[in-house]
């Protein structure tokens, strides 16, 4: 009934328990923390707390994927990410770059960066998957139907957990055509992209077919929209600063469900969720 994560993606930190990723967003825009980080200082500072409270990697992006966000150039893209990713990653920290252009993953690694995160999985940038290869690092392939501007009027499916499951694994073929290593590969449903709440809570709901893909699975589900509108009252969203908790309740039953990663905001709810979670399916063994 309950799994331990069926993999760990090589290379990269394995505690034996799922990992949390904490997000450091270096933009203006993003719906969880819009802004907060934006100065590479700020951001930086905030990797750091990030990984004191225990993250086991640190995410920076310089790309708001809200619906309806704008993209930035490639030139903005990386005067937000490089410095945060290159003083993190000096420090000691494990970093991954978020990011759906090859430039900028070619970019972030050399700066320090361990890993990469592709919201497209490959799709955004057709180097991408190339260049991947050539780095020889690991990188989450994420479910992933269309640019942010655009994606949520591709929220249509007869079923979507048999669906998504067929799209990432084109994607998941996609890299290893490139040359991708097979054990460097994540795979993620992508939670809230082209996907109404009630797809998401499907999605969740059948992680275990997801699983069955073969290869260790990341969720990001944190402060999303969906959590906001489970939590409202009187008609009115839980606001996204008060979606920890139940942020952390997705961290606790998704790595009973045997998820290799959770991609979240507030990283110490987090750790202890993944904890009770790690505990509990050893005494149910
Ligand atoms: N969600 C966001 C950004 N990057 N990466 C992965 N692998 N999975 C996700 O679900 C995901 C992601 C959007 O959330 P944010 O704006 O809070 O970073």
């Amino acid at each position: 009934m309950y799994a331990a994560p069926a993999a760990y993606v090589a290379d990269l930190p394995r505690p034996e328990r799922c990992l949390v990723m904490g997000v450091v967003n270096v933009t203006p825009d993003s719906f969880s923390d819009a802004g907060a980080w934006l100065e590479p200082a700020a951001a930086i500072a905030h990797g750091r707390d990030l990984h004191r409270q225990g993250a086991d990697l640190v995410d920076v992006g310089g790309e708001s994927t809200r619906p309806g966000a704008e993209r930035p150039g490639v030139d903005e893209e990386l005067d937000r990410v490089i410095p945060v990713v290159g003083a993190l990653s000096a420090e000691g920290i494990v970093v991954s770059i978020d990011t759906m252009r090859a430039a900028v993953a070619v970019e972030a690694v050399s700066a320090g960066a361990s890993a990469v995160n592709d919201v497209s999985g490959g799709a955004a940038d057709l180097d991408m998957l190339p260049a991947v290869a050539r780095l020889s690092v690991p990188i989450t392939v994420m479910h992933w139907r269309g640019h942010s501007a655009t994606m949520q009027s591709m929220a249509s499916y007869t079923d979507v957990v048999a669906e998504v499951q067929a799209e990432v694994a084109a994607r998941i073929d996609a890299a290893l055509a490139a040359g991708i290593r097979a054990d460097h590969i994540a795979v993620d449903p992508g939670i809230g992209f082209a996907k109404t709440g009630e797809h998401n809570w499907r999605l969740l709901g059948h992680l275990d077919e997801l699983r069955a893909l073969g290869f260790p699975l990341m969720v990001g589900a944190s402060r999303k929209a969906f959590l906001g509108s489970l939590l409202a009252e009187n008609a009115r969203l839980r606001p996204v600063d008060a979606r920890d908790d139940a942020s952390a309740a997705i961290s606790a039953l998704a790595a009973l469900a045997g998820v290799w990663c959770v991609r979240v905001h507030d990283v110490s709810s987090s750790l202890d969720a993944v904890k009770v979670a790690s505990r509990w399916a050893r005494a149910s063994t």
